[in-house]
């Protein structure tokens, strides 16, 4: 793709000197805008609109147009994109997206760290948008968090109230609030950083001259969308052999009638599985590490085993896969640790919790990780590695 793979020193969000980042999750998160002026002032944004053009013609790279042909007439164009499309295009009034670019550009994924005071869990990815003058998607509401960060050029957001049921603009392709009422309006430049937690209303316009605008997006999952997870999961870990059984019957006035203690009888068994901690605990972790289907990991085809980890992890570094999700926590109620990766969950022992820290935090993996006596963490770091969720770093 040509694009650069050079190391970031991690950096961190230049939040206002006034608000530190307790203040900043006490009275800004998941409650009201914050602009951050020069917030991440010296980032490299080491990625062109060439490049990202390049991007948005992959084939397993998620990318969105939007062109705006009149006051309330948009078009949405899905990627991949054919190359030659982008010499043919306006001079102003469209806007390219890219999603998940922090999978394929180390500077991208760099910028998560910025905000590490957030857990990695919650984070879904990094988006980068290009508008010529005039180029947006129209105002709009999100349903997760975002940090729009200024990347290059200058772009003008509007921002509103919080919109609960928004009205649409009807018969378009992309979400556009039929009434939308500035409150707030800000010129973005480079390093500047927008936050807005979800469903204020919003429109990002591209002023004079292009822009880019990296988007740090969160992921919020809908009820409905983790009950049917959450299901799933109980589907494929209750046991099926498990039966309907009577309470204690005696003869009943009207046979057709489900009696309290029916009801008592079927609720407990439910109950048992859908209130079961462990299991949500597992599902949960599962569900918050899940890959989004299209960045597949493909396992690794020389498959190792326990015996090699020394070997392979002498003189070479490792790291988690770009696309990989990772996380851990303490056993609920019980001994032993949870580590999540990619949607599957591995039980290790309570004295693997630096090691798994490690796995799931450090930036680069050393022998380290070797320097510990339980077996149970060589066989999972194996697993790891023939999945390829750990692969050997790039010098
Ligand atoms: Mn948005």
């Amino acid at each position: 793709m040509g694009i650069s793979t050079a190391r970031q020193v991690p950096m961190q969000l230049q939040l206002p000197s006034s608000i530190s980042i307790q203040d900043f999750l006490d009275d800004y998160w998941q409650k009201q805008p914050l602009l951050m002026r020069r917030a991440v002032p010296d980032h490299d944004f080491n990625l062109s609109p060439e490049e990202l053009a390049g991007l948005s013609c992959e084939e397993d790279v998620e990318s969105r147009m939007v062109l705006r042909h009149g006051e309330k007439d948009w078009e949405l164009r899905h990627g991949p994109f054919d190359e030659a499309l982008f010499s043919g295009l306006p001079e102003q009034d469209w806007t390219l997206l890219v999603q998940d670019v922090d999978k394929y550009l180390p500077e991208a994924a760099a910028l998560l760290r910025a905000f590490h005071f957030i857990p990695s869990w919650r984070f879904d990815d990094v988006m980068v948008s290009y508008a010529v003058p005039g180029g947006s998607v129209g105002p709009h509401t999100d349903t997760y968090d975002v940090f729009l960060i200024q990347a290059r050029g200058r772009r003008r957001w509007q921002i509103g109230n919080r919109v609960k049921n928004p009205g649409l603009l009807p018969d378009l392709p992309i979400r556009v609030l039929a009434d939308f009422e500035p409150e707030d309006e800000w010129l973005l430049e480079p390093g500047d950083v927008l936050y807005l937690p979800p469903g204020i209303a919003h429109w990002g316009i591209g002023e004079d001259g292009d822009c880019m605008t990296w988007s740090v997006g969160l992921r919020a999952p809908s009820v409905p969308e983790m009950l049917g997870s959450f299901t799933q999961y109980l589907l494929d870990h209750v046991p099926e052999e498990v039966h309907f059984t009577d309470p204690a019957l005696s003869p009943q006035e009207s046979p057709s009638r489900i009696r309290p203690e029916a009801l008592t009888v079927t609720h407990r068994q439910l109950d048992a599985w859908l209130l079961d901690n462990d299991l949500r605990q597992r599902w949960f972790g599962c569900f918050s590490t899940e890959v989004k289907e299209h960045l597949f990991i493909e396992p690794r085809e020389d498959t190792v085993e326990p015996t090699q980890l020394t070997a392979l992890f002498s003189g070479q570094t490792w790291q988690r896969h770009p696309f990989s999700r990772w996380a851990w926590s303490e056993r609920t109620g019980g001994q032993g640790l949870y580590l999540f990766v990619c949607g599957e969950v591995f039980e290790l022992p309570g004295n693997c919790r630096e090691k798994i820290r490690l796995l799931c935090d450090a930036e680069q993996l050393d022998e380290t990780l070797l320097q510990h006596d339980s077996p149970e963490l060589l066989t999972v770091l194996t697993r790891l590695i023939n999945e390829n969720w750990l692969e050997p770093a790039d010098e």
